[in-house]
């Protein structure tokens, strides 16, 4: 552990305990590390409800740890003394949420995040349902007052399971010390199976302080939980003669490819049959960008190319999305001409917004291969990729860059994009930034673009690059965030720092919540309302004052040279870049329109 607990001692079952860290209770358990001899291959011998926990995660190979500390999480912290996990300590639990889902997005793994009880639990709040939204693997271990306190409005009580149900794929009250490490393995295995997800266990005091000779075994989830492999033969044939008959078939991937694992069936059925490949925000890096058939993401702020396909297709073949109306527009209009098959591992996904004629339920990667498997005859599709070509060729992706006027953003993230290798992640804010890091970026592989996606949560990015930066060290990091996202995290740059992280944030600083006022501008008669800032920080000196590297650049003949200087140099860097704070995101359907009616500048809106 790289950040060492307290070592103060923890309080017994059943005892009222003073759960506040300056006043701990008398020590009654073993507070002992782990026995090695007592860990045999199928079982670990622990003796508190903490070290179960300890053990439980470690049984889960869950090693490393993002978090804060409080009075109802100590036992659990303390149990974590004399482990070999890497522990985060972050400046905010919001953050040690965010981390753990990048590190989750990164690794596939759970990414594990501990809070204290009360607000420590609450900060947690809008991480948790970020990673439920986007059904990313997260592992939350939450304090809990001891349990003859619960209900009694004790100090930093919160019913914690109560106010996560919500944006929790499963949670937990850990009641026994008995069978606490079998709930952490529970939750770990939950997270991690089938459709993935945030999992909450909620710890109270007395339980990790109990002494237990339980044995922590393998992570399992309960037999209730049976997430299915295969899509039925039958349906897998009816899709493959929908796919083999269609003239202009489109494949949309969603995140669900990367999660399951997916992106080479996918490229195989798309090479294979010539098929045009888009994605959706979450699936950038599911299919190749720079290759012939990629139309890149599609939706408000994806290419028109891709959009007007989508739009023409008379066949759609969905996977791992749950077209959300950020891709689908309105629903109406979506798509009008197209059949739909819709592979998704959770049954639930199959028409709850577009209408599915051939629901594929199952394993992503399971099933485009029984798909592919079924597929005979490929469909005639040389007109319809000449097609998509063109529109290629109609919508390009580009942006005016005249010399007089402060620095485009797209340039600042083609520059970075130039300057790096293609293994690099990209980590985001929300706002405008974050839609031209998807757009003027080229993702090539999965698991490459972490962001925010169903929540829109401003303050993601800082936290997901340490996330990230935790999960593949050797890689890589850059986030681009907006000067409104940024200063919603920012104090998580003395994380980077203690870290020793390399990674550079890119601050596209247009002095305002830009997303705003460019709905403002195009939306409400251009009045400015709360979205221009008079006044911001010196990022660079921030940046500094925390102990990273400061940049700042506004020219375009100095950005070249700053962006290497920044990726070379040892240890965070924060480059506040000058952008034009004028400039606006396109393409753009406007919300709930057709997803072909994109405007590609102002005056199209
Ligand atoms: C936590 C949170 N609060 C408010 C919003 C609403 N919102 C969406 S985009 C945006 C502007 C973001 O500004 P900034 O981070 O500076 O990025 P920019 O759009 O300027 O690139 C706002 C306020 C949000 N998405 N998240």
């Amino acid at each position: 552990m790289t950040d060492p607990g307290p070592v103060a001692p923890q309080s017994t079952a059943g005892e009222s305990p003073d759960h506040e860290p300056d006043a701990p209770a008398e020590d009654s358990t073993d507070a002992g590390a782990t026995d090695a001899d007592a860990t045999t291959p199928d079982a670990t011998t622990t003796h508190s409800g903490a070290e179960a926990v300890v053990a439980a995660l470690e049984r889960a190979g869950l090693d490393t740890l993002f978090g804060v500390q409080g009075g109802a999480i100590m036992p659990v912290y303390d149990a974590l003394h004399d482990a070999d996990a890497r522990h985060v300590t972050m400046a905010h639990e919001q953050a040690a949420a965010h981390a753990a889902d990048a590190y989750g997005q990164v690794t596939g793994e759970p990414g594990v995040c501990l809070a204290t009880s009360g607000p420590g639990a609450t900060n947690l709040v809008t991480g948790l349902a970020d990673a439920d939204m986007d059904s990313d693997p997260v592992l939350a271990l939450t304090g809990q007052v001891p349990t003859d306190l619960v209900g009694r409005d004790a100090f930093q009580e919160t019913d914690t399971t109560g106010v996560t149900t919500p944006v929790t794929k499963a949670n937990y009250f850990a009641g026994d010390p008995d069978t606490v490490g079998e709930t952490v393995g529970e939750a770990a295995a939950m997270a991690a199976e089938g459709r993935q997800g945030p999992t909450l266990v909620d710890l109270p005091k007395d339980v990790t302080g109990a002494e237990t000779d339980a044995t922590v075994g393998e992570p399992a989830t309960p037999s209730t939980h049976d997430p299915p492999e295969r899509a039925s033969d039958e349906r897998v044939a009816g899709a493959a003669a929908a796919f083999e008959r269609a003239e202009r078939p489109l494949i949309l991937a969603g995140g669900g490819v990367i999660a399951a694992e997916a992106t080479d069936q996918l490229a195989e059925l798309a090479t294979d049959h010539g098929v045009p490949v888009t994605t959706t925000m979450p699936g950038i890096g599911a299919f190749p960008e720079d290759h012939d058939l990629c139309l890149s993401w599609a939706g408000m702020h994806g290419t028109g190319y891709a959009n007007a396909a989508i739009n023409h297709c008379d066949l759609l073949v969905g996977v791992g999305t749950r077209f959300d109306d950020r891709l689908t527009g309105g629903v109406d209009t979506f798509a009008p001409d197209a059949e739909v098959i819709h592979v998704d591992i959770d049954p639930a996904e199959i028409s709850k917004n577009v209408h599915a004629d051939y629901p594929l339920v199952g394993d992503a990667g399971t099933v485009l291969g029984q798909l592919a498997d079924a597929v005979e005859q490929s469909p005639e599709t040389a007109a319809w990729r000449e097609q998509c070509a063109d529109w290629k060729a109609s919508y390009p992706m580009d942006y005016a860059a005249p010399p007089d006027r402060p620095i485009k953003p797209q340039f600042v993230v083609e520059v970075a994009d130039a300057a790096t290798p293609d293994d690099t992640i990209v980590t985001t804010g929300v706002g405008q930034h974050q839609m031209w890091a998807g757009q003027y970026w080229t993702y090539t592989e999965p698991r490459t673009f972490v962001s925010s996606h169903g929540l829109g949560t401003m303050g993601y990015g800082l936290p997901a690059a340490i996330g990230a930066k935790a999960a593949a060290p050797e890689r890589d990091v850059v986030c681009f965030d907006g000067d409104g996202s940024f200063l919603m995290t920012c104090q998580e740059l003395s994380v980077a720092v203690r870290e020793q992280m390399d990674l550079v944030v890119f601050v596209l600083n247009n002095e305002g919540v830009g997303m705003v006022r460019q709905w403002q501008d195009g939306f409400y008669d251009g009045r400015h309302v709360a979205s221009e800032y008079p006044w911001v920080p010196d990022f660079a000196a921030l940046a500094e004052a925390f102990g990273a590297t400061g940049e700042r650049a506004t020219t375009y003949e100095e950005l070249p040279e700053t962006v290497e200087t920044a990726l070379e140099t040892d240890g965070p860097v924060v480059v506040d870049v000058h952008i034009d704070p004028d400039e606006n995101v396109f393409p753009m359907v406007p919300s709930g329109g057709a997803n072909d009616q994109f405007a590609l500048t102002g005056g199209h809106l």
